[in-house]
């Protein structure tokens, strides 16, 4: 084979070899997972904040921003209700084992809740801007 041959047989192979190196490259860039967010991750506004019912609690107390998606998620055996305690700024309904119930926290201030079933459950929700 000269040397002619050789470059010309060679060149093709070289090249797939850069191509496929560099769509390697740029496949992992764009498989980057996402920054930020998931499950309590921020309080800012527009973001949600899961708050986990179990062991018969609510936790003692969330802050959150204004316009945070509050979720409720149940992780008991049981039904509990999320039910605040002004009777209208919201209400659950029996929210059964795994269900999440889910509020837009639209009005600044501080909101204290409880289950209307196991009235000794009790949280608060503040919310501020
Ligand atoms: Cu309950």
């Amino acid at each position: 084979m000269n040397l002619r041959k050789k470059i010309v047989f060679l060149l093709p192979v070289v090249c797939m070899v850069f191509y496929f190196a560099c769509s390697k490259s740029s496949y992992n860039n764009n498989n980057r997972s996402p920054g930020g967010g998931g499950i309590g991750g921020g309080n800012s506004g527009g973001s949600s904040v899961t708050i986990t019912v179990q062991n018969m609690s609510f936790p003692v107390n969330t802050s959150v921003k204004k316009g945070t998606v509050v979720k409720w998620y149940n992780q008991d055996g049981y039904a509990h209700t999320v039910t605040s305690d002004d009777g209208n700024s919201f209400d659950s309904g029996n929210l059964a084992s795994g269900a999440t119930f889910s509020y837009t926290a639209n009005t600044v201030g501080t909101f204290q809740y409880h289950c209307n079933i196991h009235t000794g459950m009790k949280g608060t929700l503040t919310v501020t801007n």
